[in-house]
């Protein structure tokens, strides 16, 4: 085997988790590879380049902190950015940290397996037979693996076939043609707006209706970016302490204790402001059934005042709570279906029966099409993990050992899998959090263990049973405080992925899980065992 093959760390993934890592521990002084299925930096943001795609935090907050530099010199030009320019960032960021050379671009890793012999870990990709490290870090996302739903005839479509999740990087000209959505979640409701002007009829295949609040994304207000770049410290660790690390301004009112106007009207303000804070107008929404219906009736009236057809507004009206599900965000989704050129078919009452040659058959028509995009999202959180062969200690398969959900510690760490660590992991804040945040958190902690580990001459460190079995409880345990538990099949608990176990995966509260993550380094790193 080459040297080159022999690292101290792998990385596994190049997006904004995978970056910041290869930059953060070439600063421990070690030999750091990356490994990267794209052609290109930045991940999530290199797959998924659907029209409309477009990140629902505010770029003031999406991006690193970790270089003020960096924070200084750049601008952006929205207030959501959008995809092209998030990715433009990626790579200014890859440049200018000279982050390239150590990545290994269209390579996907295929296994890992444990050595306990010699505590490293052997590795195999698509490009290369075995590569040895001491450390692996799983950099691989959270919505990285996109789900292909199992619809018969998938294969003999004959018209461009489409996922918003694995778009093409050549340009998707929809003009005039007939084009077919299936699926109606954030990737759906960014999209169709921009399809249905572009094409000559848009047909949309919708089992559950979503809730989306609209973005009213602007121009980067340029008075309001400087002064947060006085002090934009101060802003991020303002931003840090909030329930997802968003800026975002709680109302501490119950949505019971007002007047029905005064509801309304907070509502209504909300809905003018935008986005996901939305979901902060009154403190209860997510925690009580009866507040929550009061959300849930606003947006009801907004999408039927806004949709003509009363029977289509009907159906576009989802029926669970409000945030059980990712919120999604939007420009002009529900006014889409006012265009002449778009359909909408219920298919839970309706199911599509197969895809054919042309298009596709449900219970009670066939429909033809140029054009078929499925936005039927990912495999959330566990699937880009465990697509790759893991072999641990005793060479247990980690999809074994995940059998009935992804048992961890700190959403970091696993069991009989030492020196193997996770960012943004099941059982973190993750997804239910600023990412850039979380990824940077998350990175800071490995880091400072493999200091300690370096320091201390240890070979290995891995979490303990007991620790892993009471974080998976009392992530559930918070879980179940709050409505996000409350019958939706949404993909943070895996009901999206036929067969996959029931667990809810996000830990809720970016603040009190930093403090927990403090207090166990504190504490001598209680929960992990090092030999
Ligand atoms: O995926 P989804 P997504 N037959 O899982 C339907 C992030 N994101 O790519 O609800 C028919 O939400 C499925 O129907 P149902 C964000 O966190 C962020 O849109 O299962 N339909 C659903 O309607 C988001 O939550 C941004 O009944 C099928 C849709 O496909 C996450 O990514 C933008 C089906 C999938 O929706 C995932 O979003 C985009 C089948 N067999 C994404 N299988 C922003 O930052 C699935 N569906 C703004």
């Amino acid at each position: 085997m080459s040297k080159k093959n022999t690292t101290d760390v792998i990385v596994i993934g190049a997006g904004f988790a995978g970056m910041y890592a290869l930059y953060k521990f070439r600063k421990l002084g070690l030999r750091v590879r990356v490994y990267e299925a794209g052609s290109g930096v930045g991940g999530t943001w290199f797959w998924n380049r659907y029209p409309g795609a477009r990140c629902d935090v505010n770029s003031l907050e999406y991006s690193y902190q970790f270089s003020d530099e960096l924070q200084q010199e750049w601008s952006w030009s929205e207030r959501y950015s959008a995809q092209p320019e998030i990715l433009e960032y990626a790579n200014h960021v890859a440049d200018r940290f000279d982050l390239t050379k150590d990545i290994q671009f269209d390579t996907r890793v295929l296994a890992l397996e444990y050595d306990e012999t010699t505590n490293l870990w052997i590795g195999k990709t698509d490009k290369e037979d075995k590569f040895v490290t001491k450390f692996c870090v799983m950099a691989t996302g959270c919505l990285s693996k996109h789900n292909v739903p199992s619809i018969d005839g998938l294969d003999q479509f004959q018209g461009e076939l489409l996922h918003t999740g694995k778009w093409p990087h050549s340009p998707v000209d929809f003009k005039g043609k007939s084009v077919g959505v299936i699926g109606t979640g954030s990737s759906a409701i960014q999209s169709i707006p921009i399809i249905a002007e572009q094409a000559g009829s848009l047909t949309v295949f919708q089992r559950t209706p979503n809730f989306s609040v609209p973005a009213h994304n602007a121009p980067m207000d340029k008075t309001h970016e400087a002064k947060v770049k006085e002090n934009y410290q101060e802003f991020r660790a303002q931003n840090a302490a909030q329930p997802a690390a968003i800026r975002m301004t709680i109302n501490p009112d119950s949505a019971l204790d007002v007047s029905e106007d005064e509801r309304v009207s907070v509502f209504e303000r909300s809905w003018q402001e935008g986005g996901l804070p939305f979901a902060a107008s009154f403190s209860d929404i997510g925690i009580n059934l009866d507040a929550n219906a009061t959300a849930v009736d606003f947006v009801h009236q907004k999408i039927r005042g806004i949709v003509n057809d009363p029977e289509v507004a009907q159906m576009l009206c989802p029926q669970t709570v409000i945030g059980c599900k990712r919120l999604c965000v939007d420009t002009d989704y529900y006014e889409t279906f006012n265009r002449k050129n778009v359909d909408l078919v219920d298919i839970k009452k309706t199911p599509i029966k197969n895809i054919t040659e042309s298009g596709l058959r449900t219970s009670a028509a066939e429909y033809k099409f140029d054009s078929l995009v499925l936005a039927t999202g990912f495999d959330a959180m566990t699937g880009a993990i465990l697509s790759m062969d893991i072999k641990g200690r005793d060479n247990e398969l980690l999809a074994d050992r995940w059998k009935a959900g992804p048992k961890n510690y700190l959403g970091l760490t696993v069991n009989g899998f030492p020196n193997l660590f996770m960012i943004t992991g099941p059982g973190s804040p993750s997804v239910l959090s600023n990412m850039i945040v979380a990824i940077e958190q998350h990175v800071n902690f490995i880091a400072n263990l493999l200091e300690f580990i370096l320091k201390n001459d240890k070979e290995k460190v891995e979490s303990n049973l007991n620790a892993e079995n009471n974080w998976v409880e009392l992530v559930n345990n918070i879980a179940g405080q709050t409505l996000y538990t409350s019958g939706c099949n949404s993909w943070y608990i895996g009901a999206n992925i036929p067969g996959k176990p029931s667990v809810f995966m996000p830990y809720i509260g970016f603040p009190s899980y930093v403090e927990k993550c403090n207090e166990i380094v504190k504490d001598s790193y209680r929960g992990f065992e090092f030999s």
